[in-house]
Formats: structure tokens, sequence, C-alpha cells
């Protein structure tokens, strides 16, 4: 039997080499992993980092997957990704040419050394949170509608990022 699809919903960063265009090829590359459709991508944004302030800004995106992929698996294939961007494991919090974290994956709640479902600093951060919820306004995390977890942070930082730009 084959195995089941999942919902999974994945955060994209990129502040180095061209940032956007980073985010447009792996949205595009997302869309080609194995057993894996892209559902929905929401708008690119641009927003000042957050964590240590000396580094460019971000161009942040997150997408929805429909994937036959275990979580594990597909945290393979995304860090696969992000090696094939040239990404570089600097300082923590650093400047990154690509970031591809997976925030949620069904309603699972997985605890492992390599992956926490849902990615734990995602409530906190106004780059993920306004994305996802443009994707899904009646998504609910932790018993909170993520219209609520919204309104709670500061967003005005961020700017959506026009096609023509
Ligand atoms: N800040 C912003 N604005 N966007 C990111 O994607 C991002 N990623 C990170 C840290 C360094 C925490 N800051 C960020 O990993």
């Amino acid at each position: 039997m084959s195995p089941p699809w999942h919902h999974a919903w994945i955060g994209l960063g990129s502040n180095l080499d061209g940032p956007r265009e980073h985010v447009e090829r792996a949205l595009s590359e997302l869309e080609r992993l194995p057993l894996t459709h892209r559902i929905a991508a929401s708008r690119l944004y641009a927003s000042s980092p957050v964590g240590p302030t000396d580094q460019p800004d971000y161009i942040n995106a997150v997408a929805h997957l429909e994937t036959r992929l275990s979580p594990l698996a597909l945290l393979d294939q995304l860090q696969a990704l992000e090696q094939r961007h040239g990404r570089v494991r600097g300082r923590r919090w650093g400047p990154r040419t690509l970031d591809l974290d997976l925030l949620l994956f069904d309603e699972q709640r997985i605890t492992l050394p390599r992956l926490t479902v849902p990615h734990p600093e995602m409530t906190r951060r106004a780059f993920v949170l306004v994305p996802l919820f443009e994707l899904a306004p009646s998504l609910v995390l932790d018993d909170k509608p993520l219209a609520r977890l919204t309104a709670g942070l500061e967003t005005r930082d961020l700017r959506t990022v026009l096609p023509q730009d």
C-alpha cells in the first residue's frame, strides 16, 4: 500500500546573494520534490532580520505542500535543497542563502534530535505567521487561531514584494 498524503508547511528565508531569486527558485524546486505536490505559495515578504541585526534584510515566504514523504525524508530533501543553494552553516542566526524550515506536518508533534514540529519559534515570528495566515487563515495552533496569534505580533516591518519589483 502506498503511504498516505500529508500536509506540510514550509517557511523559506534568504538574505544573501540575490535573496529573491533564491526564494523564487526554491518555491519552484519544492514543486519537483519526489512524491510531493506544491499546493500553494504565499507572496514574498521583505523583513528586517530578527536576531542579530548586522545582516541584510530577508526575503520570506511560506509554501503549502502535499507529500507522501515522511517528516524526516522531507527534512532530508529540504536540507539537500539548501545545500544546492550554497548554504554554508555559519554562526547561529547568521545570514544565509536559503533557509527551509519544516513548520507544520499535518497535526503532528515531533520531537527528534534533528527535527521539532511545530517549529518552536514560529508563533513568535511575524515573517512566518503573516505569510502562513495568507495561505491558511483558519489554521489553529495550540488552540489559538492564527488570526489571534498574528494580531499580537509587530508586523509593521513586513513589506510585500510586488511581482514587478
Ligand atoms: N529574520 C528574518 N526577518 N527572516 C528570516 O528568515 C530569519 N531567519 C533566521 C533569523 C536569523 C532568526 N532571522 C530571520 O534564521
